[in-house]
């Protein structure tokens, strides 16, 4: 299984890759407020890095539901500067987090790789730039949108419409000139589904697997976790991840999106030990 940036194309047929989340806004629902000043933000992704983290996937928006909506200028304002001074010192992977094209077009212009589009790219722009600049796209799945998202998702059969969903873009998106090969796959755990929906997708990843395209999973702190332990405290879902960054591995997730780096990353590294290869 590979996955093609326009910098490199990764061999993702035994080992996961751990993305690491930097998110420079003031309001992330695990970790706002914590790193948005560019020069914490840079020493939180050195950390990361020397941590293991194969990727740092930078964010100038939160997702979170209810999250207010920011303007391009003011994400490309958080966001770039960031991008700029890790792309000097550092030649891993970057992601830029975005919905909007005018932040996808700056974080590229800026050194970042990969675009993560948690609205899978409704932009026909961004569309067209991820296509003429050839870098990875992270395709995610949303019912509805951030602001709206949890009030109340319905699917008749989730994993099929997700994966329904991935068939699309994967023909729509390659029409469009991207090639399939810079694609990558996400469920968006959290982004219109309901605890039912969540565990349902997690149950079946393999069932989302569409054309040997790398599947990515983003469920580090997320609110499903503390629904299942009957807690609030942001700090009971560190082990969770780790636990099920270690299911989703097994089940074939090749990118994992996580917070805490370290321990999830030796998760992965545990799991293909056992699974050999
Ligand atoms: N989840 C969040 C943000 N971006 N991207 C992908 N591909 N998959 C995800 O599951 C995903 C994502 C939400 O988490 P976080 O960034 O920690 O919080 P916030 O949205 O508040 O910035």
């Amino acid at each position: 299984m590979r996955w093609k940036t326009q910098a490199a194309t990764l061999d993702l047929s035994r080992r996961a890759m751990v993305m690491g989340i930097l998110n420079v806004t003031p309001d992330s629902f695990s970790d706002g407020g914590e790193y948005d000043a560019p020069d914490v933000a840079l020493e939180r992704a050195r950390q990361m890095i020397a941590e293991g983290a194969d990727i740092i996937d930078v964010g100038g928006e939160s997702t979170r539901p209810g999250a207010d909506d920011v303007g391009s200028a003011e994400e490309k304002e958080r966001t770039v500067p960031v991008i700029k001074a890790l792309r000097r010192e550092w030649d891993g992977l970057i992601s830029i987090d975005t919905m909007k094209s005018e932040v996808g077009r700056a974080a590229l212009e800026a050194g970042a790789d990969i675009v993560n589009d948690v609205s899978g790219l409704r932009d026909p722009e961004m569309v067209k730039i991820c296509a003429e600049s050839g870098c990875g796209v992270v395709v995610m799945h949303m019912q509805g949108d951030p602001r709206t998202m949890q009030k109340n998702p319905e699917y008749e059969e989730v994993v099929g419409e997700v994966r329904g969903f991935f068939e699309q873009r994967l023909i729509e998106l390659t029409a469009a000139g991207i090639e399939k090969e810079a694609l990558c796959f996400d469920p968006g755990i959290g982004f219109g589904k309901t605890l039912e929906h969540n565990l349902a997708l997690l149950r079946d990843l393999e069932g989302l697997e569409v054309e040997g395209r790398p599947l990515l999973i983003g469920l580090s702190r997320k609110s499903f976790i503390g629904k299942l332990l009957e807690s609030d405290a942001l700090a009971d879902r560190d082990w969770p991840t780790v636990a099920l960054t270690a299911w989703t591995r097994e089940s074939g997730a090749m990118v994992h999106r996580v917070h805490d780096v370290r321990p999830n990353r030796e998760a992965l590294r545990m799991v293909e030990a056992v699974m050999g290869g």
